[in-house]
């Protein structure tokens, strides 16, 4: 009998009512990238590090723990020591070695499938203890975002923070927004190195910001993934978090090392939230345990004992300091070669929101027309709201990317110019 006679004769036809979902924003670049057979293509979309040769590395550090940890009798069961390192050194990353938080026990803290995953277990918590609350999320935001609170059935609504004609923080609307929403409401927050538009609040901005959620007793979740991409130093890409620390929030941190130390195929994160005190860290850290339980059972323990032996090992993790402040390093001399390039081959755009950005991405400001073009005539891919993932430049391909970029504006300098004739 051939399948779709078998599929006749039954009572109930079960899929046939379901509609393929839309493609992920950034997954479907990098579908686009490899279906392409052209040898010089060049992938800007997913915020993966390359070293300057465009190749994929594995840190120093990583191979240092993976020889001490090659012993691990890991391959049976997630203890609970094992669990335990990943979360405290990870709590010390964020909150800082000598915190009164980490010291008294007042937060809690469990592994998770990466920041994606972190992100998920907290929204889920926030839908469980919170059911009538909503997340504020930036706009723009990580596309996931939405996804993920979504699919907790927690409602959303974005707050203003980009500015398109700077091409920097909208800082006044971004206050306007978070005093005018409903005291007590939960807020996502970049802490440092924005996805996707690479701008941060300033110091002086975070304290502000931190001092208006006192007022309106907001919860603010911080998502970091890219602690040590904005600066190259991991405390100071922390300082947006001590300073809300300081002023005593309680807080949400999801922390992720797929990108800092190169595991993004081992998913390691962190969900960590803080409590007033150890009773109340109990009790929330039970309620993730099971919450998590439902979902993957306990996450895979190779990739947390990698991230536990570099966090804990001295040595190894000095090792991983320098490694960090070398990618980043090379991130932000590509952001420097960009711009320059461009203004070498005479563009009259402004391009200075391509070195005044931080972190892994730039948000270029290019159109979908623009982008469309770059990969259907130059091969080159990114996300449709013209984010670059300068991880994928490098100095071979930086030239030739600046070029492309400058063929597809062209237009619309020219339109500027004639505006500006008419004018
Ligand atoms: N949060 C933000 C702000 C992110 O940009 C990303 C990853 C995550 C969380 C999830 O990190 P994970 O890989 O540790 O789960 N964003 C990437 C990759 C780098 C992706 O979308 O999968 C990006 O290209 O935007």
């Amino acid at each position: 009998m051939s399948t779709s006679t078998v599929a006749r004769a039954r009572a109930i036809r079960w899929w046939d009512h379901v509609t393929p979902a839309p493609k992920d924003p950034i997954n479907s670049v990098t579908e686009a990238f490899l279906a392409d057979p052209c040898p010089y293509k060049i992938n800007l979309g997913v915020g993966a590090y390359r070293d300057d040769e465009g190749k994929p590395i594995v840190l120093q550090c990583v191979r240092e723990a993976q020889a001490k940890i090659e012993s691990s009798n890991f391959l049976e069961s997630n203890s609970t020591a094992v669990s335990s390192k990943l979360v405290e050194e990870s709590a010390k990353l964020v909150y800082g070695e000598d915190s009164d938080v980490i010291k008294e026990g007042r937060f809690a803290g469990v592994p998770a499938l990466s920041g994606t995953g972190a992100c998920h277990l907290f929204a889920e918590l926030q839908r469980r203890l919170y059911p009538n609350s909503r997340i504020y999320l930036p706009d723009p935001t990580w596309s996931n975002h939405h996804n993920i609170w979504r699919d907790a059935h927690v409602a959303k609504k974005t707050f203003r923070y980009y500015h398109p004609d700077s091409k920097g923080l909208d800082f006044m609307a971004l206050m306007d927004d978070v005093k005018n929403a409903p005291d007590g409401s939960f807020f996502l927050l970049h802490p440092c190195a924005h996805n996707p538009t690479g701008v941060d609040p300033s110091y002086e901005q975070w304290k502000e910001i931190s001092s208006l959620f006192k007022v309106k007793n907001h919860f603010p979740f911080f998502d970091m993934a890219y602690q040590g991409f904005a600066s190259g130093d991991l405390e100071r890409d922390a300082r947006a978090i001590r300073i809300f620390l300081e002023d005593g929030h309680l807080i949400g941190c999801a922390q992720s090392f797929a990108k800092n130390m190169g595991l993004y195929g081992h998913r390691v994160g962190c969900l960590s939230v803080l409590c007033d005190d150890k009773t109340q860290a109990v009790a929330i850290k039970s309620q993730l345990q099971q919450i998590a339980r439902t979902m993957y059972g306990s996450p895979p323990i190779h990739g947390i004992l990698l991230v536990s032996k570099i966090l804990s090992d001295p040595d190894i993790k000095a090792t991983w300091l320098k490694e960090v402040k070398v990618m980043a390093t090379r991130v932000q001399r590509m952001r420097a070669a960009l711009r320059d390039s461009l203004e070498k081959l005479g563009s009259s755009l402004d391009w200075q929101h391509i070195t005044n950005q931080v972190g892994m991405f730039c948000f270029s400001g290019l159109t979908p027309d623009e982008v469309d073009r770059l990969a259907k005539e130059f091969h080159i891919y990114m996300t449709y709201d013209g984010r670059i993932s300068m991880a994928g430049v490098t100095t071979k391909n930086v030239d030739y990317l600046a070029n492309a970029i400058h063929e597809v504006t062209a237009s619309d300098q020219d339109a500027k110019v004639l505006c500006n004739l008419r004018a």
